[in-house]
């Protein structure tokens, strides 16, 4: 297994009221989280506990380093990507849009608290049928198109494993990529991602959503997840992608047990290691509902809004919600209570 740097987040909400100048760097470029400890694992194993002082330059860099801008947005902060799923079957939303104009308008609302919205036509639940991809496009392409001509300016993003749905969307003013097959699924995807120069996220997947939930086992979760998303984005890089518009994403959810998603959550600060800006995928999510005992996805709020902090506090760059105006809310909440200057005035 591979040795991996695991920095252990801290935010000014915690005992220590600021950052220690001499040690401390920021997590992942954040004006919010910051690093002073990093342990050495391999696996889940930790091997030795060092300071950042401790680290050479280039890990240095690579833990703390502001990640390049998404979209024209700045990843200090947790940026809010905003779910538009245009299914008839979703696991919490489906069939709610089907209709454009209801689309466009469900996009205008979430875009005064977004700041990604997140476009998809094929729903990836478990257990679910691929759509064909000439339905995905008729639900996406025209959905896209009307909220550019609405003077809807918010970027987006296509959720989707295809590359015809992903050109038709970015021709229709989509500006990224959220691929769950992390350019697997389709062979002309990575080609278009590069040729397009738009950013994509990759994201962690084992097995197809019609049988991922079926017994998933892993060698050791956070190892296997990472080395995995390490070797796509290398594969990424090799099809012509810069390594700047590359996101990653351990696919809370996607052939994973509660324990699974669990141990990726309580580990997040350990992918960036990778270097690269991480996205979280956690809203309204079965394993919330089983911790919680909450059955309905759509009445899974505050279990989704602890997750969301919990990944603000990992350093997250990006956070994939349901509910756009409740997580802004909790987020301003968390950057003011987080906020290194005010933390600093008060001593
Ligand atoms: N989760 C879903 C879909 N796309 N993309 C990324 N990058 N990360 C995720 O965790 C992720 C994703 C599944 O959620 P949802 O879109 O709400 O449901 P459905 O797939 O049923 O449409």
């Amino acid at each position: 297994m591979t040795l991996r740097l695991r920095p252990l987040p801290r935010t000014s909400a915690l005992d220590r009221p600021a950052p220690r100048h001499d040690i401390a760097l920021p997590l992942a470029g954040s004006a919010f989280v910051w690093v002073e400890e990093v342990d050495v694992v391999e696996g889940r194993q930790t091997c030795e506990g060092l300071l950042t002082t401790d680290l050479d330059a280039a890990q240095r860099d690579r833990l703390s380093r502001q990640r390049p801008a998404l979209c024209g947005l700045t990843l200090d902060r947790p940026r809010i990507m905003g779910i538009l799923n245009l299914t008839p079957d979703s696991f919490s939303d489906g069939g709610r849009l089907t209709d454009p104009a209801a689309a466009v308008a469900a996009a205008r609302s979430m875009a005064a608290d977004a700041d990604i919205l997140d476009i998809g036509g094929e729903s990836t639940r478990p257990g679910a049928e691929p759509v064909p991809v000439t339905e995905e496009i008729a639900r996406t392409a025209p959905v896209i198109r009307a909220i550019r001509d609405a003077g809807i300016t918010t970027p987006i993003s296509i959720d989707t494993r295809n590359a015809t749905t992903a050109r038709a969307a970015l021709a229709a003013g989509a500006d990224m990529v959220n691929d769950v097959s992390a350019l697997t699924h389709d062979p002309e995807m990575a080609p278009l991602v590069a040729e397009a120069g738009v950013p994509v996220c990759l994201m962690h997947a084992k097995g197809d959503p019609r049988t991922m939930q079926a017994d998933p086992r892993y060698y050791d979760v956070v190892a296997e997840v990472l080395d995995w998303l390490d070797a796509r984005a290398a594969a990424a890089a090799a099809a012509g992608i810069a390594r700047a518009r590359i996101l990653i994403d351990p696919g809370i959810g996607f052939g994973k047990t509660l324990d699974h998603n669990m141990t990726l959550l309580r580990w997040l600060s350990v992918f960036h290691d990778t270097g690269l800006p991480v996205l979280l995928g956690a809203s309204r999510k079965r394993f919330i509902g089983t911790v919680t005992g909450v059955e309905t996805a759509g009445e899974r709020l505050a279990g989704s809004l602890a997750v969301a902090l919990h990944g603000a506090g990992q350093g997250a760059h990006v956070l994939r919600v349901h509910d756009v105006a409740q997580t802004r809310q909790a987020l301003d909440m968390w950057q003011a209570l987080n906020d290194p200057t005010e933390a600093q005035e008060q001593t």
